[in-house]
């Protein structure tokens, strides 16, 4: 069997600490006409000042069949993972991938995880199916397992601007309206069916982190894994992980800068954290 877990790059993560084989597929940025892929080496320092000073518009597009088949190419045991099929069209795209390439390579096993998330939360199920293939699971077995760690894992967001979401239809234009008024942060977290959904309204930066750290505890956290992934915002993510590590000094934190498509979206300072309820 060889193993491969391929990810779009909303994952934010372009390697794995593992010896599975590991591969992204870039979704795209496309600023007053110019396209950013979505790969290793885009600075996102860049990629955010053009949008913020963007004056024609902006939008992004999900990686095609074709490229998920491309990834997928010369393994027999693949696991594709996609940001969540209520925002994008790459969950889409991947099944599409998923059936071509299962008609040409009919021995094969393919499975598909719509993370129903992006960021930190597709980091950990990603871990999750390292840690599956490692251990030389049988596929259904795996399937099973990951299954199952998508009902303990979640995600929360923190934004200071919601203005790409609403451009791009994410997000409705009144919700972006109140995030969007000065000091205001939007604090949200990814609903069931892998949407927005607002849990509060933060006044100020430190508040932001002390609503998000009580609002992870509400969630379930009991001192088990947290990915932070962060735009531009290493200082939030090291404050909200010493807080954490400070009511348990044993927990898994790690802070993960954005890539570009969560970049874009996140906008600057704007944090997606995946963590766990074990
Ligand atoms: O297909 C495409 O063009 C990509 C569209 C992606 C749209 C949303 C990305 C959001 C990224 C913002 C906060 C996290 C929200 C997660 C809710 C499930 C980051």
């Amino acid at each position: 069997m060889t193993y491969r877990i391929v990810s779009d790059s909303s994952s934010n993560i372009f390697t794995l600490n593992s010896e599975i084989s590991y591969t992204t597929v870039p979704l795209k940025i496309l600023v007053d006409g110019v396209e950013y892929v979505d790969e290793p080496g885009l600075d996102t320092e860049v990629l955010v000042a053009k949008m913020e000073a963007s004056q024609w518009g902006s939008s992004t597009s999900c990686p095609s069949p074709q490229e998920w088949i491309n990834a997928f190419d010369g393994a027999d045991y693949i696991f594709g993972v996609t940001i969540t099929s209520g925002l994008s069209g790459s969950y889409n795209s991947a099944l599409t991938a998923r059936d071509m390439y299962l008609e040409a390579h009919p021995e094969a096993k393919v499975y598909i995880v719509d993370s129903l998330s992006t960021g930190g939360e597709m980091e950990m199920i990603i871990e999750k199916i390292a840690e599956c293939m490692e251990n030389d699971l049988p596929f259904e077995e795996a399937v099973q397992i990951i299954q199952e760690y998508q009902t303990h894992s979640h995600l929360l967001f923190t934004l200071e601007s919601l203005n790409n979401l609403a451009k791009n239809g994410r997000v409705s234009p009144a919700v972006a309206k109140v995030a969007g008024l000065l000091g205001i942060r939007f604090l949200g977290r990814a609903s069931e069916e892998g949407t927005l959904q607002q849990a509060h309204i933060c006044r100020g930066a430190k508040k932001t982190l002390t609503s998000t750290y009580s609002e992870m505890i509400k969630t379930g956290y009991k001192g088990g894994k947290v990915r932070i992934h962060h735009s531009l915002n290493p200082a939030a993510a090291e404050k909200l992980k010493n807080m954490i590590l400070a009511d348990f000094p044993g927990a898994d934190v790690r802070t993960v800068p954005c890539t570009g498509l969560c970049s874009y979206y996140a906008e600057r300072g704007g944090m997606i954290i995946g963590f766990d309820d074990f």
